[in-house]
């Protein structure tokens, strides 16, 4: 059953103490990465701070939670990865990719300043992760350190992002000058699971690893994370078709006239609805094992399937 209004209330204020608190820790790394003047740092903060659902950064101080890991001891790690999401945004934004001028309801970094420091503000942001994740207080121990390190580089790099986002340029038919592909469902989830599952995978990869977590506890939360970044992206493909909340549907927008491959084109509005509910029902039988400890998470993966922006 989809969570009752109480529940739900916790899920707002458990993502709101994360995310403050989320926001505080980059802006403060911001203040000491020591870079040049003040339009870089500003640039940095316009892409972090000025708003965003914080899901990621919930997913690995939740994640790490199961394992009895207090939240200040998850943030750098929660703030890593904000920190690769942000920067994704920022280039994904630029006028090579799919050229947006708003993003969070704000001008684009590159809108807000210009392409060049839109380029480097999203460069700082990624090298300022690996930099917070080699702090001591990232880990228990180095080991731990530098498998956050490990995990964070192949799920942002060209095996997990950054291979998805070239994978969907090409789709797009850009590199051939021609049509869109024509992607069979298969291939489209493989993209997607790159371009943006692997993110959310890699938070709650990062919980387990910060909470030392045996096999079948890394298992149990790799297959919820599967699950909820596919509904993620889903969701995303209906927001494109139905519009925001108040809004007309972004299918009159870039994405739709770009002919860009997704499920809900293959599946229909009705059939993607139907994936969408069962990936969010694997998502939740996939943390069972945790019983109510897991029950933020499970909210969390509903949250994802009804979101409107
Ligand atoms: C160009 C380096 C580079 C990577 C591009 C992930 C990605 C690859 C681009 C993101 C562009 C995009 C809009 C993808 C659709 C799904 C998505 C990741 C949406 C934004 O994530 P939310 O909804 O954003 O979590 P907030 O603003 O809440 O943080």
């Amino acid at each position: 059953d989809a969570p009752d209004d109480t529940r739900t209330l916790a899920l707002s204020g458990a993502l709101a103490r994360t995310a403050g608190e989320v926001a505080a820790y980059i802006d403060a790394a911001i203040a000491a990465s020591g870079g040049p003047g003040e339009r870089l740092a500003a640039s940095m903060r316009h892409a972090t701070l000025a708003g965003g659902k914080r899901l990621r950064p919930f997913l690995v101080v939740e994640s790490a939670a199961l394992f009895g890991v207090p939240h200040a001891k998850a943030l750098p790690a929660a703030a890593a990865l904000e920190c690769i999401h942000c920067y994704s945004l920022v280039h994904d934004d630029l006028p090579a990719m799919d050229d947006d001028d708003l993003r969070r309801g704000q001008p684009t970094v590159h809108r807000a300043y210009d392409e060049a420091t839109a380029i480097l503000a999203g460069d700082g942001l990624l090298t300022l992760a690996f930099e917070i994740l080699a702090r001591e207080e990232a880990g228990p121990d180095a080991q731990v350190r530098i498998a956050l390190v490990g995990s964070l580089a192949r799920a942002a790099g060209v095996a997990g992002m950054i291979g998805g986002q070239m994978l969907d340029l090409a789709a797009e038919g850009r590199f051939a000058n021609g049509a869109p592909l024509d992607l069979p469902a298969e291939a489209i989830i493989e993209l997607q699971a790159m371009k943006t599952g692997a993110l959310l995978r890699q938070a709650c990869e990062a919980g387990a690893l910060l909470g030392r977590a045996d096999d079948a506890g890394r298992d149990a939360l790799d297959r919820y994370a599967r699950a909820v970044g596919r509904a993620f992206q889903i969701a995303d493909d209906l927001l494109d078709v139905e519009g925001e909340a108040g809004t007309v549907g972004k299918a009159v927008g870039k994405d739709a006239a770009a002919g860009k491959a997704t499920l809900v084109g293959k599946l229909g509005v009705d059939g993607a609805r139907a994936e969408l509910a069962r990936l969010v029902r694997e998502a939740e039988e996939a943390l069972a094992g945790f019983g109510t400890a897991a029950t933020l998470l499970v909210e969390a993966a509903y949250f994802v399937a009804a979101r409107r922006n």
